[in-house]
């Protein structure tokens, strides 16, 4: 499938099933911790600065935003999980929305699951990969804000994260940054194969 990545528009914001587009596009979404780096993520697979928006502030992202690429398939950045002020009400919203797109959604090929590899996964992140196991939900695994480690020290923080997600060796793990664009070809690479 030859798809013109640089073609990329906001489509639409849902909260819920009955927003979502109502097609056969495939979508991949994106999860992670607040802060983690999604919409930069999406920013740079698109060569775009600020189409999906970013900022210093975690939980800026509040809905599931869907990305139109080429009229051929989607990008879905979901709201982070993991940011402190916010009520458990809130949260309990957040996770019937994520639950609800993740669980039912026929159009969803894979999700972009991002880990900072500085850290270690949090409990939150542990979560989700088994979450996504357990719903046999095909999992790309992107270790973002590689620039801020130096590359002789990248194997080290992969495999503590690696041991921490108790990760499946047959799941993909790239490295990557929004900043040296270091992964980005693998990422495409790893999301085309699930479309
Ligand atoms: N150095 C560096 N900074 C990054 C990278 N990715 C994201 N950031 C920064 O991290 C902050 C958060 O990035 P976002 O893309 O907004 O994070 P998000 O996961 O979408 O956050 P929420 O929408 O709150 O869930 C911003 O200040 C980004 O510039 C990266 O690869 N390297
Ligand atoms: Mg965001």
């Amino acid at each position: 499938m030859e798809i013109n990545t640089h073609n990329a528009e906001i489509l639409l914001s849902a909260a819920n099933k009955s927003h979502y587009p109502q097609d056969e596009l495939p979508e991949i979404a994106l999860a992670g911790r607040s802060n983690v780096g999604k919409s930069s993520f999406i920013n740079t697979m698109l060569n775009r600065k600020n189409l999906a928006r970013t900022s210093g502030k975690p939980g800026k992202t509040q809905l599931l935003n869907f990305f139109n690429i080429d009229d051929k398939m989607r990008f879905v950045d979901v709201p982070g999980y993991g940011y402190a002020r916010v009520s458990k009400k809130e949260r309990e919203k957040w996770g019937r929305m994520i639950e609800e797109y993740l669980t039912t959604r026929e159009n969803l090929r894979a999700v972009v699951s991002l880990v900072d590899l500085r850290h270690d996964p949090s409990a939150d992140d542990v979560q989700m990969y088994e979450f996504l196991k357990y719903y046999e939900i095909p999992v790309i695994i992107v270790a973002t804000k590689a620039d801020k480690i130096p590359r002789g020290k990248w194997n080290k923080h992969e495999s503590a994260i690696k041991k921490k997600l108790n990760f499946d060796p047959s799941d993909d793990f790239i490295l990557f940054s929004s900043v040296s664009k270091a992964g980005m070809d693998q990422a495409w690479d790893a999301i085309f194969e699930k479309l």
